[in-house]
């Protein structure tokens, strides 16, 4: 019967904890609550369709098998692309065209031409700086950006997103 009370009286005080929240003004010592104001990172888009196990997380034999079949799908085995066909392929990967990831950022050597080497290279240093815990895998948090406040100042600990922004924090306490 004890147990039983213990039990009610958790779930109560869960409760009660998600009426505070959830009215989006009382939190924190009477601070106003804000919920954080996540969204997927453009590059997720792309990223998401390697996780061939469909166990949300990407990993590095992931990457660079999704890598190879973009690379088919953009180049239907010419050596290189221009960047005209690079940007309506991405335009379909990530929904909308010239968006933060551009095909003009593929283009290591600015020759207007986009190679194996320079797509591979620039995916996979989208991945690695996603990678904020470094272990060759990412998450659907490490795929998460944080937007900016509406109104006031940003303090440095608002910034970033998700496991970005947890990442950012473990590396200022090191
Ligand atoms: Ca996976
Ligand atoms: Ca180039």
């Amino acid at each position: 019967m004890r147990a039983f009370w213990i039990a009610a009286m958790g779930t109560m005080i869960v409760s009660l904890a998600a009426c505070v929240t959830d009215d989006g003004h009382r939190g924190d010592r009477g601070r106003a609550y804000e919920r954080p104001r996540l969204i997927v990172a453009p590059e997720a888009l792309l990223l998401m369709e390697y996780d061939t196990n469909h166990d949300r997380i990407i990993d590095r034999a992931e990457l660079e098998a999704g890598i190879s079949r973009s690379w088919q799908e953009v180049s239907h085995g010419a050596n290189e692309v221009s960047l005209i066909a690079l940007r309506d392929w991405l335009t379909q990967v990530l929904g909308a065209p010239d968006l933060s990831w551009s095909a003009m950022s593929f283009d290591h050597n600015f020759d207007g031409h986009i190679t194996a080497q320079e797509f591979h290279d620039e995916i996979a240093q989208v991945f690695d700086r996603l990678d904020i815990r470094h272990d060759n895998r990412l998450t659907r948090g490490e795929l998460l950006r944080q937007l900016p406040q509406m109104e006031g100042p940003r303090s440095g600990s608002e910034q970033g997103g998700g496991e970005q922004d947890q990442g950012s924090r473990r590396r200022r306490q090191d």
